[in-house]
């Protein structure tokens, strides 16, 4: 950090000549008056992070747009900030005994399991004073389900994008073998656009090819332009998408393959519940995108607490698609529903198997 002393006859001439110099990038360290000669001088220290280039007057419209989007990402951190140090003084705030033994019960629960203040404090705000309304529906709304099955997601295209090894490759095949289980005449296109050292998109064509489904591989943006050119020949496309290395963010990996646009697309996030907060927070960040529709949940089989499901979902607004809880690619994964979900916050008991779910798919 550069820091910088400024001085002047008066607070608003300062002030004036910090912003003209460093714009809105200016810490204020600290800000004294003195006398020199009789005259009072205002003596204001600001630090700039060296990183900031002095501030550039945005004349064009655009300017002042792009700009303000730059800034977004330190204002999303100060706004954490805020909203943590706000969480701590509301906090105390919440007289428990406004709640019922079991509305109270249950949010110490949640607590303890990982649940953040934000989100307990909203539930709080739905439950006070009305000691007869169950938690449940309340619980429900902050955390929807969307399951992946037969008829309710109409997208032609699904992407799997996550972290590397959240379980995306094993993901995408139990998805192309439950829809070819459960619509044996479907045309399934199983699609790898991972191109890395790993074996997961060997893996995916030695399944495709067992169970009788086409397998396309995509290297460049001209092998996604020619799926989306054949994607009348198929019922649904399956993709499995590669961890995104350092700065990559999903929204400009998609640009960048040509099917950020009108291309029928769903992608769903894969991760597992084990992540600290702030590697969900970075998460979320890199895979926003206007495409992202739901979360898939893995690993679950090796958690020993659920919070994150919940602070999730409640971060990002969207709803749950798919748990899996076991390495095979045999009675691991069940599409997600209200039941299952909560037994698995509450009891810490996984989903039942459903009865030989994948059995003949292969
Ligand atoms: N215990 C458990 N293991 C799982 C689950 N899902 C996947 N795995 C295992 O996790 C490991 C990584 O899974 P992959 O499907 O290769 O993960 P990926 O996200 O495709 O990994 P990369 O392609 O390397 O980024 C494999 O050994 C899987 O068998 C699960 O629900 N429970
Ligand atoms: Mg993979």
């Amino acid at each position: 950090m550069r820091v910088k002393t400024f001085r002047g006859i008066s607070t608003a001439t300062v002030f004036a000549e910090i912003k003209a110099e460093f714009g809105d990038n200016a810490v204020i360290l600290s800000n004294k008056s003195t006398e020199e000669n009789g005259r009072k001088i205002h003596e204001i220290m600001v630090g700039v992070d060296n990183n900031e280039k002095p501030a550039q007057t945005a004349d064009t419209r655009d300017e002042v747009i792009s700009d303000a989007m730059n800034n977004i990402p330190d204002w999303n951190q100060e706004w954490k900030q805020i909203k943590g140090h706000m969480m701590a003084l509301l906090k105390p705030q919440m007289n428990l005994n406004l709640l019922a033994p079991r509305q109270r019960l249950a949010l110490e629960y949640l607590e303890k399991e990982g649940v953040d203040s934000n989100v307990i404090l909203d539930l709080f705000q739905q439950l006070r004073g009305n000691k007869s309304k169950a938690i449940l529906p309340e619980l429900e709304k902050l955390a929807p389900m969307r399951p992946f099955e037969n008829g309710i997601w109409k997208e032609k295209f699904h992407a799997l994008a996550g972290p590397h090894g959240a379980g995306k490759t094993s993901t995408i095949i139990r998805m192309a073998l439950k829809e070819k289980k459960e619509n044996p005449t479907a045309r399934i296109c199983l699609a790898s656009a991972d191109q890395g050292q790993g074996k997961g998109r060997l893996v995916l064509r030695h399944y495709a090819d067992l169970s009788g489904i086409e397998f396309k591989e995509l290297a460049t943006r001209e092998d996604f332009a020619r799926l989306i050119g054949e994607s009348h020949n198929f019922d649904r496309i399956f993709i499995d998408l590669p961890g995104l290395a350092g700065d990559a963010e999903l929204e400009g990996w998609l640009a960048a393959c040509g099917i950020n646009g009108p291309c029928d697309l769903a992608v769903h996030l894969v991760l597992n519940p084990y992540y600290a907060t702030a590697q969900y927070c970075a998460f979320l960040k890199k895979y926003k995108s206007s495409k992202l529709k739901s979360l898939i949940w893995t690993k679950l089989d090796e958690s020993c607490n659920f919070g994150a499901l919940v602070n999730i979902s409640y971060e990002s607004g969207l709803p749950v698609s798919l748990l899996s809880y076991g390495s095979g690619l045999r009675n691991s994964m069940k599409p997600a529903c209200e039941k299952d979900f909560w037994r698995l916050i509450f009891k810490h008991q996984l989903p039942k198997e459903e009865k030989a779910q994948f059995a003949k798919a292969v």
